[in-house]
Parts: C-alpha cells; sequence; structure tokens
C-alpha cells in the first residue's frame, strides 16, 4: 500500500475533523508552547539550566497529535515532546522543575533536564538514544491488547530514527502482530546536522511502512487539524485491531537541536527564514483570524497571559527547595533492604535537619 492509498484505507468520520470548539484553546496551548520554548533557551543561555531541546516550529504537529489521543493510551516520546505533556494534563509548574530539578520534579533530579516522566499522564520518560522508544511503545501495544485494553500507544521520533535499528524492530514487529501502535515520525529534514538526503533514498519516510505492510501516511505537520485527522484515523485503525500505521509529519525546528547546537555551521539562514513563512503559530492564529474568533488586541493578551504564566512557573522554581539528598535511597525498593535503612539513617544524621525531606 503506498502512502497515498493510505488516506483510504480507513474510512473517515465526523469525529476525525478537529474540533471546532477547542481551535482557541489549541492556540492559547501552541502560544504557551512557543513562549517557553524561547524562555527556556533564555534561561539555559543564562546558565540558569543545564539544557533543552527546542520544538519551535513543530507545534501544530505536537498539539495535533495529543489532542487526537485518549487518556488512556501510552505515549513513548522521544525529547521534544513536552507539548503533548501539557496537553495530557501534566502542569507547566512540573515541566519548568524537572528543567531546574528542584523539589517539584517529579524525575527528583535524576535525569538530564528535558527529560520529563508523567506516569499520571501516561507520558513515559523521554528517549536520548534514538530509536528505543520505538520498539518500547510496541510492547506495550501487545501488553495492552492481551489485557483487552481498548487503548493505543505512540512513538515520537525524528526523520534520523528511521534509519534506527530499533525503527525496523519495532515497525516489523508491529506488522506482523498488528500492534495498536502509531507510529509518529516529526521530518524535519535534518538528524543535528545531517541533511534528509544522506539519510534515506526513500522518497518519503511514510513510504517504508510498505516493506512491513502497513499504511504510511504523509501529513502537513504545519497543519494542526490535518495532523490532528491523521492520529484519530490511526488510532481507530489501531483500536479496532486493524494494526499499526506510520504517519510522517512534515516539519521544520526553527531552533537548534539542542542547547548544545550551532545550527548555523549545517544550514543556511535562507532555508530558515522560508520555514518561518509557514509558522504554526501563525497558521493558526490567520485561521483564528478570519473566522472571527480572534482580534489582534485578543491574541496580545494571549501572548502577555502566556509569559506571565511562565514567569510565576520560573519564579517558583527557582525559590523552590533543591531534591533532597535522602531522596537517594527512594524507588529502588519497595521498602528499604535493613542494610540500606542503617546508611539511610547513618545518612540522615549527616544532612541539615531541613534537608532531611526525602
Ligand atoms: C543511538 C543514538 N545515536 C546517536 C545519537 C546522537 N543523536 C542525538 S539526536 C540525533 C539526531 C536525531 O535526529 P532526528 O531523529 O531527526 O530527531 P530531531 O532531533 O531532528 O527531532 C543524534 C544522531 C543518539 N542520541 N542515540
Ligand atoms: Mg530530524
Amino acid at each position: 500500500m503506498t502512502a497515498q492509498e493510505v488516506a483510504t484505507a480507513v474510512p473517515p468520520e465526523a469525529s476525525d475533523s478537529f474540533p471546532a470548539d477547542r481551535r482557541l484553546e489549541a492556540y492559547r496551548t501552541m502560544v504557551l508552547a512557543r513562549s517557553l520554548d524561547d524562555r527556556c533557551i533564555a534561561l539555559q543561555r543564562q546558565g540558569r539550566i543545564g539544557f533543552y531541546a527546542p520544538h519551535a516550529g513543530q507545534e501544530a504537529a505536537l498539539l495535533g497529535s495529543a489532542y487526537a489521543l485518549a487518556p488512556d493510551d501510552w505515549v513513548f516520546p522521544a525529547y521534544r515532546e513536552l507539548v503533548v505533556a501539557l496537553v495530557r494534563g501534566a502542569s507547566l509548574q512540573s515541566v519548568v522543575d524537572q528543567l531546574f530539578a528542584d523539589s517539584g520534579d517529579l524525575t527528583k533530579g535524576r535525569q538530564m533536564p528535558n527529560h520529563f516522566a508523567f506516569r499520571a499522564q501516561h507520558f513515559v520518560s523521554a528517549s536520548s538514544p534514538i530509536g528505543t522508544q520505538i520498539p518500547q511503545a510496541v510492547g506495550a501495544a501487545m501488553a495492552a491488547r492481551s489485557r483487552q485494553a481498548p487503548i493505543a500507544t505512540i512513538a515520537y521520533f525524528g526523520d534520523g530514527a528511521t534509519s534506527s535499528n530499533d525503527f525496523h524492530a519495532g515497525m516489523n514487529f508491529a506488522g506482523v502482530f498488528r500492534a495498536p501502535t502509531i507510529f509518529f515520525c516529526q521530518n524535519n529534514g535534518w538528524a543535528i546536522s545531517l541533511p534528509r538526503d544522506r539519510q534515506t533514498r526513500s522518497p518519503t519516510l511514510a513510504g517504508k511502512a510498505d516493506a512491513y505492510g502497513f499504511p504510511g501516511v504523509v501529513v502537513d505537520g504545519n497543519d494542526v487539524g490535518a495532523v490532528y485527522t491523521a492520529v484519530r484515523r490511526a488510532r481507530r485503525r489501531a483500536v479496532a485491531g486493524e494494526g499499526p500505521t506510520l504517519i510522517e509529519a512534515q516539519v521544520y525546528r526553527f531552533g537548534p537541536h539542542s542547547t548544545s547546537d550551532d545550527p548555523r555551521r549545517y544550514r543556511a539562514d535562507s532555508e530558515v527564514e522560508s520555514a518561518r513563512l509557514r509558522d504554526p503559530v501563525h497558521r493558526l492564529k490567520t485561521e483564528l483570524l478570519s473566522a472571527h474568533l480572534l482580534d489582534e488586541a485578543g491574541d496580545a493578551k494571549i501572548w502577555e497571559e502566556a509569559r506571565g504564566t511562565i514567569q510565576g512557573a520560573v519564579t517558583a522554581a527557582e525559590a523552590a527547595a533543591p531534591v533532597g539528598p535522602l531522596s537517594f535511597f527512594d524507588d529502588v525498593y519497595a521498602s528499604l533492604t535493613p542494610r540500606l535503612a542503617e546508611e539511610r539513617a547513618g545518612a540522615a544524621a549527616q544532612v541539615p535537619a531541613e534537608a532531611r525531606r526525602p
């Protein structure tokens, strides 16, 4: 089945269209996401957080996919999907706390900054090793199916990950066993400095699904509605037992690969400028303006509110206590072994009283 045929593989349903009454809410989240991105890069440059992987330019792909999922689905992210966690109900404060590794950090300072995990939101820890989340998502999907849970799993990954061993292992297994998994590839044309044409000669990345025997779809990743529809349909297929779908969302990330990267060494400024003409935030704003759901004054207020909310979260994170040193003893065993209990007591005697919290 080719990428083109896929569009007709699952009959469309009205509920596949992005809900009109959620478009303004989606725009607010998009503005929050864009503002957070700008702020996080500034915080890293100021030495206040250690590391950050930007997503500006990919908001429509991230949001459109996130809105199409159900709360019980499980998300297996790469490392650029904090917006997905926000849509699923993770608090902005917990995102910012993770970046600062303060006592509000759900990962207790044990992960690299930007490597979020939100268990309550079914959002698995970020995958830095490229592609590892793909077979994990397939395994979780198979487990869900054996429990007869009517859910799907989604694996987020980039164009670069399509060259990984884990992409092949996950896609092949999912195809053979019809795993209820959505493979969501955000193709920004670059794997750090490696351009798309050095990655593969496949005309599309979605076309790779042909070899594994399930549909592949190419979608405009700047169009929140188009992404939503593609993921809704893939999800319906998955839950109906029809198997996986590979979605290639074509996007462009404006910023560097991460705060450790300088894209001017490999990417022409003109490429970025022309991509900015297709900015998904601007695109949704234009749609809302023409539908009279937004005006310029309302837009300015949305940006101002977003910056204020972020400022509040940053101020709270900087005022929060660091993660307590005794947290070192948590989470390895359900209850401490006698030896570890003794070591913990010894350590507790050496730390100041205010740091004795877990
Ligand atoms: C197994 C593995 N190999 C190499 C790396 C180094 N690395 C980190 S990100 C990256 C590029 C990933 O590109 P892509 O999948 O397109 O995602 P993008 O960053 O463009 O969103 C590479 C090679 C890694 N993290 N893991
Ligand atoms: Mg890429």
